[in-house]
């Protein structure tokens, strides 16, 4: 379909995107849909929780809008994209097709992606450190506004406490520590990814997961994760010469800088 109000799509080598989470209500589709209609890649890495059958077991939440962003995805696949879809813990299910490809969609467990600079990167979804960073998962999905509400709480908990004869407890306090946790997952997690990249000899690892988009040298070799789109709204792309760099989408018009550039150039072209 063609769209007379939108620019000519930017074109790049590579797109790594997960943790997309369709079929729940925090999926931000309508700037997946943006991003997609934006952006020409030769290569689509979806890099698991793209479907959230986790979420749909549960119960169905499905708009047109997450149709629209599947729909989109296999349309760039018949326009000869290479899509490579690497499933994670809410789209389990789908590993059963690892090794196989369906209607120009080809599933692996994992894969190793090599950049044009000849850079070759461990893809993967992420869960699987899980059992390296153990046990306070949950927690670092809490957001800042809980803490502003734990305040609340808390002083009505410590009224029950003090109606019962307790003595006063702060759960800022038991929160703050718990934050401390979910630094050290984030750490834990990105150093066991980064690891496992360097163990198999390669020259970095791309993964998603843990909802924090981040590109750093760790471990001596390069950490990339995606980030999401439920919140950050973030795709790792690799331009034309190889270059890796994580693009902010959340909002219409805030794009990363090299994006503004790009537009910029073209409209003086
Ligand atoms: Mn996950």
């Amino acid at each position: 379909m063609s769209r007379p109000d939108r620019p000519d799509p930017i074109k790049v080598r590579s797109v790594f995107l997960s943790d997309l989470h369709l079929g729940t209500r925090e999926c931000r589709a309508d700037r997946i849909l943006d991003f997609l209609h934006s952006v020409d890649m030769e290569q689509l890495y979806l890099v698991g929780d793209v479907i959230d059958l986790w979420s749909l077991s549960k119960g169905i939440y499905w708009p047109q809008s997450h149709s629209n962003v599947l729909r989109t995805i296999l349309g760039k696949a018949k326009q000869g994209t290479r899509v490579i879809y690497v499933p994670g813990n809410h789209d389990e299910p789908l590993r059963e097709f690892c090794g196989h490809s369906f209607g120009n969609i080809e599933f692996h467990r994992e894969y190793v992606h090599e950049t044009a600079r000849g850079m070759k990167m461990l893809v993967l979804h992420g869960d699987e450190f899980d059992g390296a960073v153990k046990g306070i998962r949950w927690i670092s999905a809490l957001g800042t506004h809980l803490y502003d509400i734990s305040l609340r709480a808390g002083y009505r908990l410590n009224t029950v406490r003090n109606a019962l004869g307790f003595p006063h407890w702060s759960l800022v306090t038991w929160l703050k520590g718990r934050v401390g946790n979910a630094v050290r997952y984030v750490e834990r997690f990105e150093r066991a990814a980064a690891h496992a990249a360097r163990r198999s000899g390669l020259d970095g690892v791309i993964c998603g997961h843990i909802h924090r988009p981040e590109v750093a040298t760790l471990e001596g070799v390069l950490y990339c994760n995606d980030g999401d789109w439920v919140e950050h709204c973030t795709a790792l792309v690799e331009d034309r010469s190889g270059e890796l760099e994580l693009w902010n989408w959340a909002q219409p018009g805030h794009a990363s800088e090299h994006l503004h550039a790009s537009r910029g150039l073209r409209a003086a072209a």
